[in-house]
């Protein structure tokens, strides 16, 4: 076993899945294998793993670099993979790419020049998230051998993922982890420094066409069973296992489908990568009219480089406070300077900014496109800054908790739901249906409900008492699963109780 900072290899399932798990996990398991066997003629050598997360509090946040919440589920990507040595000279490898669910995600094989990976994020096709993942690992191994040159293997690859697509449970990062992983261990990288992976998935992962934050990758590959992961981005990555503590009632996570399937690349222009563009510009604007200068922000590790974190932290560079103090101060700030709830258009922005606006659509959005006349900036740092303060809050909750009773468990609700209302009406990140899924689940006695993940579709979260899961669940079916038209399949998976999981693996074993 390598050191703890790096992923774990295991020699067995047990190492991998424990308890109520593991059965099902199992026969799943030998199936990959069968299927890998029957697909290329002979046993992967071994499989990466790489789970699927929730997010429990901190929504929106990651990009602008507040710290989140999430933890990881049972549900995961798996990659079996073999190494094929090559008998021919060629100054290219070959990657076999299948899926379990071949009709869906249909198979391919890439024959790939040694310098470069191509990925057309234009095109949505399953396979860029493994391009992103192997583009990205093969970056860090010649930055890491201090070589430009890297002749990288040929492989077999079959996959098998579990989490739903387009689900808020970030299937993706699942993915491109679990490839990264694959990709480094089979060119001989046998100890992964989880860090250094979470860092490669996470910028792997905007080759694709998201300008996602960090959150789902940290989660997909740090966290440690029966723990939440508390997230931080600034000044550097850091994650840190969180407990909840027991309490009467003891408290579950309930993780509930609303079946609107929300596909970012699809809606990434009016939707995801639009908000984050929002917040960069609120951060540009804030600087420019707060602090009263033509002196840009300081990039930082942001998908557009800079952040509404790093407008915080220049603002209180020489007289900080508590953050939770900041914070308020912030969305004072905010409410005084950002005045218009229309929303600012590119004309209004750029001459604050100190840009022309042919100069702000270079620097904003040319990466990624976006569609929108009013961008709103108001609402957006409102959203932010609540959200990181109600994150502060919910940590303090479980760091010293004052009582272990009801009372603490509805403060940890009220918290979950204050950030759905900031979701649905600030953020404007919610959907009718999930906003339906959650005040059902309220009134069959859920503590605090919302959704997770990106939004505009996709999973919700609650935090809800044990005693009280069945009639939470029943309450669902009755007003809102019995009037949609599910598969049995879709029904099954449409409402789980999660428990906190672990992170990434290979399993290199018998
Ligand atoms: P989903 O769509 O659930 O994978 C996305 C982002 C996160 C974070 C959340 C919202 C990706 C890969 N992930 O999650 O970084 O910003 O939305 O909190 O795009
Ligand atoms: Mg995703």
């Amino acid at each position: 076993m390598a050191s703890t900072d790096a992923v774990p290899v295991a020699q067995s399932l047990k190492d991998i899945y424990t308890g109520d798990a593991l059965e099902g996990q199992t026969a799943r398991w030998q199936s990959l294998m069968k299927q890998f066997q029957s697909n290329y003629g002979h046993a992967p050598q071994f499989v990466s793993r790489s789970p699927g997360r929730v997010n429990i509090i901190g929504e929106h946040i990651d990009y602008s670099l507040y710290s989140v919440l999430p933890m990881a589920i049972t549900a995961d990507a798996l990659l079996a993979v073999r190494v094929v040595e090559e008998t021919e000279k060629s100054d290219y490898y070959t990657i076999k790419v299948a899926n379990v669910q071949g009709t869906k995600f249909p198979s391919h094989e890439f024959k790939i020049p040694y310098d470069t990976v191509d990925i057309d994020a234009k095109v949505h096709e399953w396979t860029n998230y493994f391009k992103s993942g192997l583009r990205g690992a093969l970056e860090l191994l010649r930055k890491k051998r201090g070589s430009a040159f890297l002749k990288p293997v040929s492989m077999e690859i079959l996959m098998d993922g579990t989490v739903p697509a387009g689900g808020g449970l970030s299937s993706s990062a699942a993915f491109v982890s679990a490839s990264a992983l694959a990709l480094m261990y089979a060119n001989g990288e046998k100890s992964v420094d989880k860090k250094e992976l979470t860092e490669l998935a996470i910028v792997s992962e905007r080759a694709v066409g998201v300008n996602s934050g960090g959150m789902d990758q940290s989660a997909s590959v740090l966290s440690l069973r029966g723990t939440a992961l508390f997230v931080s981005f600034t000044p550097n990555l850091m994650a840190q296992p969180v407990k909840f503590p027991s309490t009467t009632p003891e408290l579950s996570f309930v993780i509930a489908q609303s079946f609107v399937q929300s596909n970012k690349h699809v809606t990434g222009p009016v939707c995801y990568n639009l908000r984050v563009v929002e917040c960069s510009l609120a951060a540009a604007y804030l600087n420019a009219a707060v602090n009263k200068t033509a002196e840009p922000l300081p990039s930082d590790s942001g998908p557009l480089g800079i952040s509404l974190n790093g407008f915080h932290r220049k603002y209180f560079y020489s007289t900080p406070k508590s953050p939770e103090e900041e914070l308020l101060e912030l969305i004072e700030l905010t409410k005084k300077t950002l005045t218009q709830e229309q929303g600012y258009t590119r004309e209004e922005i750029a001459p604050v900014i100190g840009m022309t606006v042919e100069e702000l659509n270079e620097r904003f959005t040319s990466t990624f496109p976006v569609r929108a006349e009013q961008f709103k900036l108001r609402q957006r740092a409102l959203h932010v800054f609540s959200e990181a303060l109600r994150v502060l809050e919910f940590m303090s909750l479980l760091r010293s908790p004052t009582s272990l009773d009801e009372s603490f468990n509805k403060k940890l609700g009220d918290l979950m739901n204050a950030t759905q209302d900031s979701c649905r009406d600030d953020y404007e990140c919610s959907c009718p249906e999930l906003d339906k899924l959650c005040s059902i689940a309220r009134k069959a006695g859920s503590y605090g409900s919302r959704l997770t993940g990106a939004g505009w579709g996709g999973c919700s979260v609650h935090l809800v008492p044990a005693d009280k899961v069945e009639a939470v669940k029943q309450a669902w079916e009755e007003e809102y699963y019995s009037k949609m038209d599910l598969s049995a399949e879709q029904k099954e998976a449409a409402v789980v109780v999660s428990k906190p999981g672990s992170g990434s693996v290979v399993f290199d074993g018998d």
